[in-house]
Parts: C-alpha cells; sequence; structure tokens
C-alpha cells in the first residue's frame, strides 16, 4: 500500500537549524578555539584528488540542536567514488581542538595509509593536513571513518564506491545506503554509563512475574537455575545490544525515519542499493518488503547473487543488492536494528511525494535455551569457578553449517598463544559449533528468506589459494558487569602484538564466549570466510561472530607492517582489539 505525503517541510528537520545562540544546554561543550559550521547535504565527489575537512557542525536530528563531527560539514560524509587501477591522493584537514584521522575501511592499502593512530601514522593535529597517496587495486562498495577516540559515533564517516575496470553487473541506477545510529549524548558519557552498567539502555530486564510465567512452564529447579546462568554471567536473555534506540537515533544516509530518506526510480528499473553499515554499536536487519533482493556483493567483493527477503548487517559490514521495483510503485526500505529499539528508514519511490505503509517491527527477540541447545555430553571442558558455562549450541541443524574440510589434507597445525582466565573472563563458551546457517538471534522463526554466510560464495574462485600453513584461536571475551571486552582472556592494553609471518596462508578461528555479537574486522588483509566451498570462499573484511559460536577463515599474510585488528563496535575496542605485526 503506498500514500501520498505533503509535509516535505520536514526535510528541514534533519538538514540543521540556523546557529542563532550558543546551547548552554548542548550535549557538546563549545570551545572557544573550534569554528562550528553547517550542515551541509550529503554529496558525491569523484576523480583522483579530494580535498576532505574535519569539522565540527551544528545538527538538530532528534527536535534538539546538538553538535556533530563530520567530513566536510556532510553527515553522513560525501561519498567518494574513485576508479580501480588509480593513484589517488586525499587531502584531511582537521579543524577540530582534538586529535582525529580518516580510515578506509577494507582498502587494501600500504601500512602507513590506513589511518589507524598509534598503528599506521601519529594521527591528524589540530589544524594539520594529512596527505594520503595510494593506489586503488580493488572495486566495490567501502567506507571511511575516523579511527580516533569516539569520532565515528559523532559522525565522521562516509561512504566509498569503486568502479571496477570492467562492471559485470548490469543495473540502470544506483543508491548508496548507509546506515548509522546518532546519539544527543556524548559517547563519552555513553560509554561511563556502560561501564557503571552495562544494561543501563536496556530495558527490556525479566520481571518477577516471567519468573513465576517460567516456574509455571519449566518448574521451579529449571526455571531458577537458568536464571541463575543468566545472573553469573551478569546478563539477561533480552540484552541484545549494549546501547539502544533509548539514546540512539537510527539514521539512512544521515536522515531520520520521520524525514524518510527517498531514492527514486524510473519504469521498469534495476536498482543497485548500496548498504554500509556506518554505526557505531547496532546491527541492522534489512528488507524492503514486496520485492526480493538479489545479493550481489558482500564487504564490496562480488558473490553468487542469492535472492533474499532480508539480510543482517553487523557493524561495518557492506552488502550490495539489486532489486527490481515494479511501476509506479513505492516501497519502504527498512532496517530494523536487531534489539528492535527502533529502525532506520527510507522510501524506493518513483514519486518523491508517494512513500509506502512502515512495517511492524518484529517481536523482541529473546535469548532463549530452546535455541540455544543443552548438549552437556560433548562437552569436554568445563567453566572455572566465577566462570558461566554457555550452553549454546543453537539447537538447530548443523548438517549444512560446518565448512567441510577435506580430509585427504593433514591436520592444520595450531599455533598456541597466550591466554588467560580471570577477571577478563566470566563466560566460557562450553560446545561452541560452527552457525554458517544460522541466521541469527530474532531471524530463526522467521517466515521469510533471510541470508546467511553459508549462502555467501564468491562468484570468482579463490585466489592463491592454499591449504593453511598453521591456525590461531582467538577466544573473543568479556567481563559484561564490569564491561571489559578482551581477546583470549587479555585486554589490548596487556597484549602483545600477533606475529603473522609475510608470505603465509593462516587459518584463524573465532570462539566466542560471550553472549553478544563481534564484528571482527581485520585491517590490510582479506578475511577469506570458509562457509563450505574452499574454491569459492567469499572475501570479506568484516566477519559477525556469533554468540557462543565458532566461525574460521583464511588470510594470505601479503602485506608487511603493522596493522590494526579489532572488533568493530566502538564501545568494544578499548579492549578487543590487537596490534598484527606481519614479518
Ligand atoms: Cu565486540
Amino acid at each position: 500500500m503506498t500514500h501520498k505525503t505533503s509535509n516535505p517541510s520536514r526535510r528541514v528537520f534533519v538538514k540543521g537549524v540556523v546557529a542563532t545562540s550558543l546551547m548552554a544546554s548542548s550535549a557538546l561543550t563549545l570551545n572557544a578555539t573550534t569554528k562550528i559550521s553547517q550542515r551541509k547535504e550529503t554529496e558525491e565527489l569523484s576523480g583522483s584528488e579530494f580535498h576532505l575537512t574535519i569539522d565540527k557542525i551544528q545538527v538538530n536530528i532528534t527536535g534538539k540542536p546538538a553538535f556533530a563531527t563530520a567530513v566536510n560539514s556532510m553527515l553522513s560524509g560525501p561519498t567518494l567514488r574513485w576508479r580501480e587501477g588509480d593513484e589517488i591522493t586525499i587531502n584531511v584537514t582537521n579543524n577540530l581542538s582534538e586529535d582525529s584521522s580518516i580510515h578506509w575501511h577494507g582498502i587494501i592499502l600500504p601500512p602507513h595509509m590506513d589511518g589507524v593512530p598509534g598503528i599506521s601514522f601519529d594521527g591528524i593535529k589540530p589544524g594539520a593536513t594529512f596527505t594520503y597517496k595510494f593506489t586503488v587495486v580493488q572495486s566495490g562498495t567501502f567506507w571511511y571513518h575516523s579511527h580516533s577516540g569516539f569520532q565515528e559515533q559523532t559522525g565522521i564517516y562516509g561512504a566509498i564506491i569503486i568502479e571496477p575496470k570492467e562492471e559485470i553487473l548490469q543495473y540502470d541506477r544506483e543508491y548508496v545506503i548507509s546506515l548509522s545510529d546518532w546519539s544527543d549524548e556524548k559517547p563519552d558519557s555513553i560509554y561511563r554509563k556502560l561501564k557503571i552498567s552495562a544494561d543501563y539502555y536496556n530495558f527490556k530486564q525479566r520481571t518477577v512475574g516471567d519468573f513465576f510465567d517460567e516456574v509455571k512452564e519449566l518448574g521451579f529447579l529449571e526455571a531458577f537455575s537458568q536464571r541463575k546462568m543468566w545472573n553469573e554471567m551478569a546478563m539477561t536473555d533480552r540484552d541484545l545490544s549494549d546501547v539502544t534506540g533509548y539514546t540512539y537515533t537510527y539514521l539512512m544516509n544521515g536522515q531520520n525515519p520521520a524525514t524518510n530518506f527517498k531514492a527514486l526510480f524510473k519504469n521498469k528499473e534495476k536498482i543497485r542499493l548500496r548498504f554500509i553499515n556506518s554505526s557505531a554499536m547496532t546491527f541492522f536487519d534489512v528488507r524492503i518488503p514486496g520485492l526480493k533482493m538479489s545479493v550481489v556483493a558482500s564487504d564490496g567483493n562480488y558473490v553468487q547473487p542469492v535472492l533474499v527477503d532480508e539480510f543482517r548487517i553487523g557493524v561495518a559490514e557492506t552488502y550490495d543488492v539489486i532489486v527490481e521495483p515494479e511501476e509506479n510503485k513505492a516501497y519502504s526500505i527498512f532496517a530494523q536494528s536487531l534489539d528492535r529499539s527502533g529502525y532506520a528508514l527510507g522510501t524506493l519511490t518513483y514519486d518523491a511525494n508517494v512513500v509506502a505503509t512502515i512495517p511492524e517491527m518484529d517481536p523482541l527477540p529473546i535469548l532463549s535455551h530452546a535455541d540455544m541447545g543443552m548438549n552437556m555430553s560433548s562437552m569436554k571442558e568445563m567453566p572455572k569457578k566465577k566462570e558461566a558455562a554457555m550452553k549454546c549450541g543453537a539447537g538447530m541443524d548443523m548438517s549444512a553449517s560446518e565448512p567441510k574440510m577435506d580430509m585427504s589434507k593433514p591436520a592444520i597445525p595450531i599455533t598456541p598463544l597466550q591466554e588467560r582466565r580471570g577477571v577478563q573472563t566470566t563466560m566460557r563458551a562450553m560446545n561452541p559449533q560452527y552457525r554458517l546457517s544460522d541466521p541469527g538471534v530474532g531471524l530463526r522463526q522467521s517466515k521469510r528468506k533471510v541470508l546467511t554466510y553459508a549462502d555467501l560464495k564468491s562468484l570468482t574462485p579463490t585466489t592463491h589459494d592454499r591449504y593453511p600453513h598453521r591456525e590461531i584461536i582467538l577466544r573473543l571475551t568479556g567481563n559484561m558487569e564490569r564491561y571489559m571486552w578482551s581477546i583470549n582472556g587479555i585486554a589490548y592494553k596487556d597484549a602483545a602484538p600477533l606475529e603473522f609471518k609475510y608470505g603465509e596462508r593462516l587459518r584463524i578461528t573465532y570462539i566466542n564466549d560471550t553472549m553478544m555479537n563481534h564484528p571482527m574486522h581485520l585491517h590490510g588483509m582479506w578475511s577469506d570466510l570458509e562457509t563450505g566451498d574452499d574454491n569459492h570462499l567469499p572475501k570479506k573484511h568484516t566477519i559477525i561472530s556469533q554468540p557462543g559460536s565458532k566461525i574460521s577463515f583464511r588470510v594470505n599474510v601479503d602485506a608487511r607492517g603493522s596493522w590494526a585488528y579489532h572488533c568493530h563496535l566502538l564501545y568494544h575496542m578499548a579492549g578487543m582489539f590487537r596490534k598484527v605485526v606481519v614479518v
């Protein structure tokens, strides 16, 4: 169903108001030396030389004036259109009163151009300009963002489109669909609140009434033991996201749901939508009711097309889809947050004044034992005292989920890494399983066809594939009560760098000991995800590790130097981070 809208003036709401007075009550304090700019509409810039500025700007996203940090005063920042094979130069001037940086996410480039302060370079000082220069050796949909402090949360991000030497996809029109999460609160304040109480933003806690319902259903002992497990982890089965719609407004291309971003089409055009999750903390479940989406690329790389109704996009991932809307119709582009606390909204329409009905959000997903499986008999290791056992197996048919390993090949030797069990580890996955065909919490019961990692197969054969020389296992660990995140029980500040050997083919396995999804991002090299066919491993830059699960990928270690490697949830990054040194 579609209907006319006659309120284009709502756009004013998001485009910001004119600064007429100082806002004493604003979330961001004014610094006398910082110039405040006005927000501009997002533009596309193309060519081989770019001039970007990082500014403090005034915005009005929630109905209240606030300050953002943004590239070229745009939120999202300008879309940069590059061409595969070009050498490009990007001058970035920092007009903030603090250090800044730009990281080119998923771009293969020399280590000192990667934009991570403390690892690739020193960062960009206030008033300084840094010149990035590199040759573009890939194509597809990518993005950029600040890698300094929490600046990504306050608006420093934008899209990158790289045109291939030869485009193999056929489409008539394209749109970037950038999803993000905005808060009028300062990120430091959000982080402080999470440190004090990890469920500060989570109002969907269980009640005493819920407990008595469970007792009726499960009997007292079972209900009690289940509740005890959650309590030991300092979590509840409704802890889906750390930061929620209580403080977040979800944006599509910088526009709030009331403003409703419009993507226009004509007649029977084929439309390519380039989805980018540029949010700080939010996973989105994306669908366009009434339209099948053909997923054609993941993290910038072509995949064998998969027809779906919906896909989950983790923080920092990108998906390209092609849709074929019918003539004279309007469709909602609906991206609900994983915890169903809100949504980003846009409209694909033939007429900017015609919008579609906004779908209902799905019911609140609940992390429950019913869909976690409790196969205790196969448990080989027991949790230490004070660690809660996570009995997660997803309780679903896993037969299609195991990545197939060639049994004729020798076992891959595992290089042991330092691991600690203590204050950093309050949870332990006892029976972690590969869950490639698990669409994830909240989508398992869906009647819609939901994309899973098992569906992702590279369109082109795996490049330079060799049998892995060795394997490392990284346990993703945490202490929810104290909001501490780590890898192998060791936080970044206490960790030695990970050493990769130049020229090796490395297998990396994640075991997620926590109840959160972690979108893990290795800089500088592709992550070839094991999805079942070794000859068509999809190349990704960001891999979701699901709660209590296991997942493996391979890396051609073909880039010397120092690289960042971390969880892309902004408030997990401090601890769940490693420096990688390729020697
Ligand atoms: Cu994380």
